[in-house]
């Protein structure tokens, strides 16, 4: 089973989207192994976008996903990294398709609602910065035999 870093951005919370972003993860078919909220510290927050921080959209991103509080989780299933970036849609909601979380919910790129990390490196990497092991918790997945 592959696991990824998933985290709804500040306007989930504020838009009272958790539970329709949360209910397409599920209804996928993906397991939702480890939640939490929690309000990002700057330096957390940096060290997660370390990637761009060159970049002019920087300063801006890191004061967005600092300005409120998040939904962190890691979700699980056979090619999870690669289902969760195909329901995210693409990073700019122009581009995203309909039928996308970003696709559906989201109108700009810094407010683009949901990150999922993009490879099974970043994944690593993001669940370790976000979680401890001990809140990672297994639980049969009573779908499975549907899932196939
Ligand atoms: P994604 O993997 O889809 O989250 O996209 P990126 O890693 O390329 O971008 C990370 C975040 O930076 C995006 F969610 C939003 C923000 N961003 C901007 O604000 N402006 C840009 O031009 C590109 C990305």
């Amino acid at each position: 089973m592959e696991r990824t870093f998933c985290m709804l951005k500040p306007g989930v919370l504020q838009r009272r989207l958790v539970g329709e972003v949360l209910g397409r993860i599920e209804r996928k078919g993906l397991q939702i192994c480890a939640l939490k909220m929690m309000q990002i510290p700057r330096a957390q927050c940096e060290q997660h976008y370390a990637e761009h921080k060159e970049r002019p959209f920087f300063s801006s991103l890191v004061a967005y996903m600092t300005s409120a509080p998040v939904v962190a989780m890691v979700v699980e299933g056979q090619d999870a990294i690669r289902y969760l970036r195909t329901l995210c849609g693409a990073t700019n909601p122009a581009e995203a398709a309909p039928g996308t979380i970003r696709g559906d919910l989201a109108l700009v790129t810094q407010n683009n609602i949901i990150h999922a990390s993009d490879g099974p490196e970043s994944a690593r990497r993001e669940i370790e910065l976000f979680f401890d092991a001990g809140e990672i918790l297994e639980y049969q997945d009573g779908n499975q035999s549907w899932l196939g």
